[in-house]
């Protein structure tokens, strides 16, 4: 009885409404780039009579398929919204018009849009329409949602994330847990949110295609090969009869390959010496917010790159998958580079076999 008093509360909070929008919005996970995530629900009397979320880049936003899916109920209602409206004439006109011609009363908001283009603009123009505006409802829940989108439009580079598996006495290893790469694996989950995955060439020597992440509907990541001296490329990896996937071969000037022809989706780029910034640079060309490295192989022919991102800080995030059979002491595994000092906020899972471990730099 007591319980169901509790949930029957819990409703009517506004951080309920945020935390749904942050829910729908994930439905659109990894397909949004550049742009963000963004869910929003319009509330009536205690109940939802609209949702929606920003499926893509160039679609609607959130709020324009929330209000449609309200209709006339949208008027004197609340409106939660995981980001500030936009405010500015982009790809799509203003949500905040949208917001102000449906005549919702409140607007609920999770976030300020870091994007200079709106910085609070949008909350401003509600104010002035009379509509009563509330910010930074389960802000945190928001920005980690976002937290690549937001990363990149501080600093101009994308996100970040390290990636390897390990055994617990110390050695990375050349492998992923057995049921990682499965639909619900944690590896094919993580790489349905990133943009970009880099790996090097040997580590996909021995490899009959490119991995992928089999989620129904997943976004796949533009794959970088690394084209290292001495370890060139020597054959273009497959794809697994996927014709969306794209990659780019990254090469340095001792290993630079002939341009492929008849193969869709391939970019070569041939540099002087492969450094973590220039990859970073043109990840960011491409309007890519999130990339993984991911140190599949245990040959040592990342190591420049990871010295690199290390002293210069440019990884935001580290996920390290621990094989079972080895036990799961963290301690351990953050001595490994001397990530113990530098890792903060670090949290443990249990997927299939395996404990993965998620840290911010
Ligand atoms: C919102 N709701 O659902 C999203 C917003 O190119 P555009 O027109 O799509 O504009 C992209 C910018 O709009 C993006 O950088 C971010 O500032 C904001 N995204 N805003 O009100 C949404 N996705
Ligand atoms: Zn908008």
């Amino acid at each position: 009885q007591e319980k169901q008093e509790l949930k029957q509360e819990d409703k009517y909070d506004d951080g309920y409404y945020i935390r749904r929008c942050v829910e729908i919005a994930r439905k659109a996970i990894g397909h949004t780039s550049p742009n963000p995530m963004v869910g929003c629900v319009i509330v009536k009397d205690g109940k939802i009579v609209g949702e929606g979320f920003h499926p893509k880049a160039g679609q609607p936003h959130a709020e324009v398929f929330a209000l449609r899916d309200a209709g006339d109920l949208a008027e004197n209602a609340t409106a939660y919204v995981s980001l500030e409206p936009c405010n500015h004439y982009g790809r799509t006109p203003p949500c905040t018009e949208a917001l102000i011609k449906a005549k919702v009363k409140n607007v609920i908001i999770g976030m300020v849009d870091p994007n200079p283009i709106v910085a609070s603009t949008g909350v401003e123009k509600l104010q002035n329409a009379g509509i009563g505006v509330t910010v930074g409802v389960e802000e945190e829940l928001c920005r980690r949602l976002i937290e690549a989108y937001i990363h990149r439009m501080m600093t101009g580079r994308p996100f970040v994330t390290l990636r390897y598996s390990m055994s617990v006495d110390g050695h990375i290893l050349n492998k992923l847990g057995e049921d990682a790469m499965e639909c619900g694996g944690y590896y094919s989950k993580l790489l349905q949110e990133y943009d970009a995955i880099i790996f090097s060439s040997t580590s996909l020597a021995d490899k009959s295609s490119v991995p992928m992440s089999k989620e129904p509907g997943a976004n796949q990541p533009l794959t970088i090969v690394l084209s290292k001296h001495p370890n060139p490329i020597t054959q273009i990896p497959a794809f697994n009869n996927d014709t969306t996937s794209k990659l780019t071969i990254i090469s340095d000037k001792g290993t630079s390959l002939e341009p492929q022809t008849g193969r869709q989706g391939i970019e070569m780029l041939s540099l002087e010496r492969i450094s973590l910034l220039e990859i970073l640079e043109y990840c960011n060309r491409q309007r890519l917010c999130s990339v993984l490295l991911d140190l599949m192989d245990n040959n040592g022919d990342l190591e420049d790159i990871l010295k690199e991102g290390l002293e210069q800080n440019m990884f935001q995030k580290v996920v390290v998958e621990v094989l079972p059979d080895l036990g799961g002491d963290q301690e351990r595994v953050l001595k490994y580079m001397n990530l113990k000092e530098k890792v903060k906020r670090l949290t443990s899972y249990v997927s299939g076999k395996s404990v993965v471990l998620e840290g911010y730099f």
